[in-house]
């Protein structure tokens, strides 16, 4: 044990924060790691295809993985530079179909098997998702609310088929797997009919979820949004839209940080959501401007979201997931840099004295509220950090760098 945590350790024993055991509570929050910042979103079906959707990664950093064995590999890199208990979320569209060609609406949990077999043996849990994108029955922006009959079934039987899935993949690992439902349907320009596109919505999802699941293996949850590229004027599944739905039919909601207009943020919808709804799933995100998926860095209002978790008390009905993609800089880096930030924030909320603030707070005495925060900002919390480092065998500090840049000239670079 350094000299350096020592001290802190006593510092915070002042305030009664015991640094051990806040360490030894937050190792075991998972956080769901995102597979599609290793390869730009692009999954395993048709390396050729092209991101649509709404959605984009920008930049061409060399070295993104182009089949499974290299996902796999990059992403074993970046958990081993990450301490904290990790998860993998899934797209339908990395599939292990060996070769074959599998229609969306055809995925068997066998394209998965692979996988489940793979994070067992590094011990992840895995979430999912269908993939409602980046196909050419979703190329003029419609899916799950399409007014065509045949393209909507088509996208009906593609949910279900991936909950199905899900199912199997929480069972085999004996460990709950969160299913994410986004898609991009919406409007470029002014609708007309607004409602008939989010009726057809409720039907699709009736449809999907009509056949009972146990929670044990597989939650359902619903993920909104403001706008996306190509579909500014109305977007069909709203934050409203599936507040509304999960909360009359008990799904989660998911909330991606992304989603909103740019002063509104999800910090502020924690305590909502998970008020009225059985959980909450997080996508934890960077907007710059727009829905943009930065990487996520230790900035307010990801401390402030990490903050809502923990003070809480529910942090078991939050699923901590994480949607970024940075095609501009190393991926294994973008990986390492964004979880660790998360796993940091949520250190970071731990080591207050909760209590105390609230205290302070419902007798009006917000003068110390403030000084409390605002001395917290300044302890020496990096001595603790880097010490819940070291009890997970992972890099503290830079160090992690070096590994990353060693990969990138080793493997990287020869790809
Ligand atoms: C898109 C949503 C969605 C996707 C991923 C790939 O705006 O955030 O969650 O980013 O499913
Ligand atoms: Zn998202």
């Amino acid at each position: 044990m350094s000299k350096i945590y020592e001290n802190a350790k006593e510092i915070y024993a002042s305030f009664g924060i015991d640094t051990d055991k806040v360490i030894e509570e937050v190792r075991k929050i998972p956080v769901s790691m995102h597979c599609w910042q290793g390869d730009d979103v692009k999954g395993f079906e048709n390396p050729n295809g092209t991101l649509t959707g709404g959605i984009q990664t920008t930049g061409n950093y060399p070295g993104a993985a182009t089949n499974i064995e290299q996902l796999r590999a990059d992403f074993e890199k970046a958990c081993s530079l990450i301490p904290g208990s990790k998860r993998i979320n899934l797209h339908a569209i990395y599939l292990d179909a060996q070769g074959e060609k599998v229609e969306r609406n055809e995925i068997q949990p066998k394209h998965f098997d692979s996988w489940i077999d793979w994070a067992k043996k590094l011990n992840l849990g895995i979430d999912f998702n269908p993939t409602c994108f980046s196909h050419p029955l979703s190329g003029d922006g419609f899916t799950l609310s399409h007014p065509n009959e045949e393209i909507r079934k088509f996208w009906i039987e593609h949910c279900i088929a991936s909950r199905k899935i899900a199912a199997y993949i929480g069972e085999k690992l004996g460990n709950t797997v969160a299913t994410n439902y986004w898609i991009p349907d919406g409007f470029k320009d002014i609708p007309v009919d607004r409602m008939g596109a989010r009726e057809r919505l409720i039907d699709s999802y009736d449809q999907i979820f009509a056949e009972y699941i146990d929670p044990k293996y597989n939650l359902d949850a619903m993920e909104g949004k403001v706008f996306g590229i190509g579909a500014e004027s109305c977007t069909i599944g709203s934050n409203d839209f599936y507040l509304a739905y999960a909360i009359k039919y008990n799904k989660l909601i998911t909330l991606d940080a992304g989603h909103f207009h740019p002063t509104e943020m999800i910090s502020d919808k924690i305590s909502t959501a998970l008020l009225f709804a059985p959980g909450l799933l997080l996508h934890v995100s960077r907007p710059v401007r727009w829905d943009s998926d930065h990487v996520v860095i230790f900035d307010d209002e990801l401390r402030a979201i990490a903050e809502e978790i923990i003070r809480s008390g529910m942090v078991d009905k939050v699923h901590i997931g994480l949607d970024f993609f940075d095609a501009s800089i190393n991926r294994i880096a973008a990986w390492v840099i964004g979880t660790r930030n998360m796993q940091k924030a949520l250190l970071y909320a731990k080591l207050q004295p909760a209590d105390k603030l609230k205290e302070f707070e419902i007798t009006g005495d917000y003068t110390s509220r403030l000084a409390y925060l605002e001395a917290f900002k300044t302890l020496p919390f990096a001595a603790v950090w880097d010490r819940y480092c070291e009890l997970e065998n992972v890099p503290t500090g830079l160090a992690w760098l070096n590994e990353v840049k060693k990969y990138e000239a080793d493997v990287l670079s020869k790809r």
